[in-house]
């Protein structure tokens, strides 16, 4: 994924006209649409193929299983069309390797979990956010999650991660603000209600991205 306009769309409405609707007006400004599990459980993985009609789509389904159901679940979603896959690094290396070499028999991306973005990160995933990194190059992740809600700790993992690309939720509705998002290191947002429950998404969408560009 190149960078255009550093936005992702956090797709998690459980409605599927909805969420088709939404991807049609908005999947051209952003530069993926990210789906989840209250999309998925709602409509399945069928939806994949249609959401990418409109855009790239990035399979957040948090895989952290042991390396063979990892394995299971990955080729299940790139069979479905789905662009890249996000991973928890916590289960260990094997489990993340897993997913890095399915995604590379697909041509396909892997994105692993460090530091979450909500305030129970701070109880356990937060001691180990460097090493989860670390976890993510070993492996040839091709970037990883960390908190937009977290700026200084985003910067600290910036310079852990070197060249991996770096997705950050937790803009708007967690508190996250979108510029210092990407001043701190972040390649991209990931935003989810701020624009799916905006009543016009589109125009949310684009008022984002004008922030992004300043
Ligand atoms: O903008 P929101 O808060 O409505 O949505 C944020 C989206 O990002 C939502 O889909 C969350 O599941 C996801 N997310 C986080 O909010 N925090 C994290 O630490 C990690 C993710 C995520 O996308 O993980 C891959």
């Amino acid at each position: 994924m190149v960078p255009d306009s550093r936005l992702i769309i956090a797709l998690d409405v459980t409605d599927r006209e909805e969420a088709l609707q939404i991807s049609r007006k908005i999947g051209g400004l952003v530069d993926a649409i990210k789906v989840n599990y209250p999309l998925i459980l709602s409509c399945g993985l069928g939806i994949v193929p249609e959401i990418k009609k409109y855009a790239n789509v990035i399979a957040d389904f948090k895989v952290a299983d042991i390396p063979n159901t990892n394995r299971l679940i990955c080729e299940e979603t790139f069979k479905a069309g789905a662009d890249a896959i996000i991973c928890q690094g916590f289960v260990g290396n094997d489990s993340v390797k897993a997913c890095v070499d399915v995604a590379a028999q697909f041509g396909k991306e892997v994105y692993v979990v460090t530091e979450m973005s909500h305030p129970g990160a701070i109880d356990f995933i937060q001691k180990h956010a460097m090493d989860l990194v670390d976890v993510a190059i070993k492996n040839g992740a091709s970037g990883i999650i960390a908190p937009a809600t977290r700026p200084e700790r985003l910067s600290e993992i910036k310079r852990r991660s070197k060249d991996l690309k770096i997705l950050s939720p937790g803009v708007g509705a967690q508190g996250g603000d979108a510029r210092t998002t990407l001043d701190a290191g972040a390649d991209f947002i990931i935003v989810g209600r701020s624009i799916y429950n905006a009543k016009d998404p589109y125009q949310a969408a684009i008022d984002l991205i004008g922030q992004l560009r300043r």
